[in-house]
């Protein structure tokens, strides 16, 4: 990292590649990396944690004079996203103080997701449903990377599988480990583009970084015996520059996806249950043995299978959930704001007229 500021005058447009607490990593037009921190503006502005610099964001970079002896670089603006990987709720609760709302964006101003499973013991296609309707909601185009395939298990059957959940997306079968199909993926991921990899803990998502970097940079490790499952050995997201020109971020695997806030999303991964449903007798079918119902017919006729039917209902009972949970964590934190601005107007009033109002 460079001590020196080689930009003392002009504002400069950076890339945050990596955030620790506080501190991001930015890339400048130099090629050169530099942590940076916020400026105390940008703080008093804020209003959610999503509008802090996540990794991919492009920020405007000015240096601060401070009363050290040493100048620093803030991140006075964030430039509007292209596109976020949000997560939103439950395990997103990093920067919950005050009343930010407490959204965490994964990945900003990505492209393209790369979704990839393993092909080993810890295969799911729910899992994948749910990364589905959260790419889709992001903005952000989805290929189905299925990884290990020179240790697959039942291949055809899984690919099968995958896709009757996902008609229209990519599917790309490879091995990070061997490099075997590795190439395939560039034609899904063009020079100046961002791709982030996401999945669970030891699919090989690092595995998968270091093969497209050509160099091992990422640390990897052995995934457990007895269930395939990773060690969780990423632990912060960082975008690397490919000798191509495109840029990848590798993230840590996600214990559970949180669909909330991806209702579009989820009706774009279920498009196909919704084309059934535009068939059923009466508008309002629930798919539970109303006649003429063409949901049922499609599963009978096993177009449709019974466990997507059943994952699409979750995934819809999980945003209903998370919509009621969410209008009650505004109205308190209305409340909140309402009650701190009486106080306000209280305090005002007392040092304006006193107690003899
Ligand atoms: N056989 C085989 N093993 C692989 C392949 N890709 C990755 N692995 C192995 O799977 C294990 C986990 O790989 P990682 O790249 O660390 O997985 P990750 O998705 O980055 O995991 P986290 O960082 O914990 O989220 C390592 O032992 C890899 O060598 C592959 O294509 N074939
Ligand atoms: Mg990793
Ligand atoms: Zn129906």
């Amino acid at each position: 990292m460079s001590e020196a500021l080689a930009f003392d005058t002009e504002p400069v447009t950076a890339r945050v590649i990596a955030v620790h607490k506080d501190t991001a990593i930015v890339r400048g037009p130099d090629g050169l990396d530099r942590a940076a921190v916020v400026s105390g503006r940008f703080r008093f502005d804020a209003l959610a944690s999503s509008d802090y610099p996540a990794v991919g964001d492009w920020v405007v970079l000015a240096p601060e004079r401070t009363r050290d002896v040493r100048d620093r670089l803030v991140i006075t603006a964030v430039l509007p996203r292209r596109s976020a990987f949000v997560r939103s709720a439950a395990d997103a609760s990093r920067r919950t103080a005050g009343n930010l709302v407490d959204e965490q964006v994964l990945a900003a101003n990505v492209d393209v997701a790369f979704l990839v499973a393993g092909l080993d013991g810890d295969f799911n296609v729910r899992r994948l449903e749910r990364y589905l309707a959260v790419a889709w909601s992001s903005g952000v185009r989805p290929i189905i990377v299925l990884n290990k395939a020179d240790i697959a298990l039942d291949l055809d059957q899984r690919l099968l599988e995958v896709e009757s959940i996902a008609p229209a997306v990519p599917i790309v079968v490879l091995s990070a480990l061997t490099g075997d199909h590795v190439a395939d993926l560039s034609t899904h991921l063009q020079p100046g583009q961002t791709a982030v990899v996401l999945g669970s803990s030891g699919v090989g998502k690092s595995t998968l970084v270091n093969a497209l970097l050509g160099e091992q940079r990422q640390a990897t490790a052995a995934v457990r015996d007895d269930d395939s499952h990773g060690r969780h050995t990423t632990t912060h997201r960082e975008l690397f520059t490919l000798p191509g020109g495109a840029s990848l971020i590798d993230t840590p695997g996600i214990r559970a996806l949180e669909i909330a806030g991806a209702d579009e999303g989820v009706r774009a991964a279920f498009d196909d249950v919704a084309d059934l449903a535009l068939s059923c007798r009466f508008s309002d079918c629930r798919h539970d043995g109303e006649p003429g119902c063409a949901v049922r017919t499609a599963i009978d006729d096993g177009r449709l299978s019974l466990d997507r039917l059943a994952s699409h209902r979750k995934l819809e009972r999980e945003l209903a959930r998370a919509e009621r949970k969410g209008d009650a964590r505004a109205r308190v934190a209305e409340a909140k704001r309402w009650k701190s601005i009486h106080k306000a107007v209280a305090r005002h009033m007392q040092a304006k007229y006193g107690d003899a109002r």
